[in-house]
């Protein structure tokens, strides 16, 4: 069984976050999708995301595709997640190119192109500036 592995705070669930686990899943047979915690998302962005991490990791683990969800607790730990869960491939987005790459020695590291023209902050932004 060829289990992939993926990273993400999914954070105001949009369409470029269900294009990439779609992606994702056709890559193998099992799709294990690491949750960015509350504290490392606020770690990495300086803010904290808009859907607390149980909420995030209730609504990912019910998109099609996803078989197992866990809380993200540190981008430094994914060699250990890998191993956790014996992935063969590591998926991120392409705005992740490189940061990855030592990795290999464990998987398949995969960089897919991010959707364009949709993100996170982008929605706040537009949401932000249509209330005020
Ligand atoms: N994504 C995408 N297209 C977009 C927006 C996001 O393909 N328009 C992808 C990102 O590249 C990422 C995934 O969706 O692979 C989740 O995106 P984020 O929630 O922004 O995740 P991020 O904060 O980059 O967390 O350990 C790594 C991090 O946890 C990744």
């Amino acid at each position: 069984m060829k289990t992939v592995i993926t990273f993400g705070t999914f954070d105001i669930f949009h369409i470029g976050h269900l294009n990439i686990l779609r992606r994702a899943s056709e890559m193998g047979d099992r799709l294990v999708v690491g949750i960015s915690s509350d504290r490392l998302n606020f770690n990495k962005k300086q803010r904290h995301p808009v859907y607390p991490q149980q909420q995030r990791m209730a609504i990912v683990s019910q998109i099609k595709g996803v078989d197992e969800v866990f809380l993200e607790e540190s981008l430094e730990k994914k060699a250990e997640y890998i191993r956790q869960f014996s992935a063969s491939v590591l998926v991120m987005g392409d705005d992740w190119a490189g940061r990855f790459d030592h990795l290999q020695t464990l998987c398949k590291v995969c960089y897919l192109p991010r959707t364009p023209s949709i993100s996170t902050t982008s929605i706040i932004e537009v949401t932000r500036s249509q209330i005020i």
